[in-house]
């Protein structure tokens, strides 16, 4: 395995993923990336051009995808719409991409016979109560609750259909929350980061006791790595690092961290059928496969999120008036 492609290379997980791979392997690798509004070229920066191509296009583009299938020896999938509010907002580009996209990709790995791995999120499984001792596993049935969920939880069976009926050679993986550099400022940590280097005070939904399931963006790297390399064809593997935590402590750990009072936040407009918690098991991939994860401080891993957001306005600095726009006409 040596040509990688890589769909959504320019997004948050995605850019971190390819700079990992470049560290961490000889792989040379080509990202597809249609460059929406999620999509950074300049997260993508300083990457050797001998191991480094970017081509800018849609996922659902067959002709485009047969071309790149026949020059790679595997694809690692991650180009998605993958922001909740905005599926609540406009669900049509969710089911394009993430539905329709990714059968695209299933078709030209059939044809192919291309190994492929799938990128997908802990939110197929719904939600747990804040008080119940379970975690997601591998068996936990889906109930996804939102737009985007439930657009990710049918990408999921399509892959699951296409390994069955088909053979194509698929894995899959469901992690919970990413956090890191490169995440967009739509999202939780860097939205309330850039918020308070903006003066602008911290927008938390609703009571804020909802609980997220934080790793670190290069955690979830080095799992798909190693998936990539050592998962059985067919297998489901979940992704996580022990680290739950809610809303509210996570808004006022940022806060403390940057030397303001905890307390300088607002409570607004709770999200529409706002899931509860979720909670990753990840023994399997663990035991399996041998996979730990290496950022267990959340607090040191959220101070570093903090510097690189400081030290890099320029690349965080466009998206922000547009997304407190957006945020600002929903009441959040
Ligand atoms: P992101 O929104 O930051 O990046 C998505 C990327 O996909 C962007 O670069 C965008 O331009 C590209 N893209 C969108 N539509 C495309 C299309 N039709 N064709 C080609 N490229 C297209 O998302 P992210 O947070 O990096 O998430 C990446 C993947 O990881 C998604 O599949 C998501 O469901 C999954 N995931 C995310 C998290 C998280 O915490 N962010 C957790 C678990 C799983
Ligand atoms: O301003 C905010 N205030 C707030 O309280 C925002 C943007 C969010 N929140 C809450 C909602 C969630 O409980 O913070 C939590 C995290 O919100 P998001 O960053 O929007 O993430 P979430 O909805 O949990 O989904 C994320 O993790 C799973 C990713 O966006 C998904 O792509 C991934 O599948």
């Amino acid at each position: 395995m040596s040509r990688l492609l890589v769909t959504g290379g320019a997004g948050f997980i995605g850019s971190n993923f390819v700079h990992h791979v470049i560290e961490h392997t000889d792989h040379q690798v080509t990202v597809l990336d249609k460059l929406t509004y999620a999509g950074n070229l300049a997260s993508l920066e300083g990457l050797p051009d001998d191991r480094f191509r970017f081509v800018r296009g849609d996922i659902g583009d067959a002709a485009l995808v047969d071309e790149l299938f026949a020059q790679a020896d595997a694809v690692v999938h991650y180009a998605a719409e993958s922001h909740n509010d905005n599926s609540l907002d406009e669900p049509r580009p969710f089911l394009d991409t993430n539905i329709v996209g990714t059968y695209t990709l299933l078709e030209a790995a059939r044809r192919h016979g291309t190994r492929l791995h799938h990128i997908s999120t802990d939110e197929v499984y719904g939600d747990l109560e804040l008080d119940d001792p379970a975690r997601f596993t591998e068996h936990t049935p889906y109930n996804p609750s939102s737009p985007y969920s439930s657009t990710k939880a049918g990408s999921d069976l399509l892959v699951r259909a296409w390994v069955r009926s088909f053979g194509v050679r698929a894995t899959i993986s469901n992690c919970s929350n990413n956090y890191g550099p490169y995440q967009h400022v739509e999202k939780f940590i860097p939205r309330q980061i850039t918020n308070v280097i903006r003066g602008i005070r911290p927008k938390l939904y609703g009571a804020g006791l909802n609980v997220r399931d934080w790793i670190h963006a290069e955690d979830h790297s080095s799992a798909v790595l190693t998936i990539l390399e050592k998962g059985r064809i067919g297998q489901t593997y979940l992704i996580g690092a022990d680290g739950e935590k809610d809303n509210k402590t996570v808004i006022e750990l940022i806060l403390r961290l940057m030397g303001e009072d905890p307390a300088a936040y607002d409570h607004v407009a709770d999200r529409a059928g706002h899931d509860l918690r979720y909670a990753i098991d990840s023994t399997k991939l663990r035991d399996e496969l041998g996979w730990q994860p290496r950022y267990r401080d959340f607090e040191a891993g959220l101070a570093a999120t903090i510097d690189w957001y400081r030290a890099h306005e320029e690349w965080w600095a466009p998206a922000k008036d547009a997304t407190e726009a957006f945020y600002a006409s929903k009441g959040q």
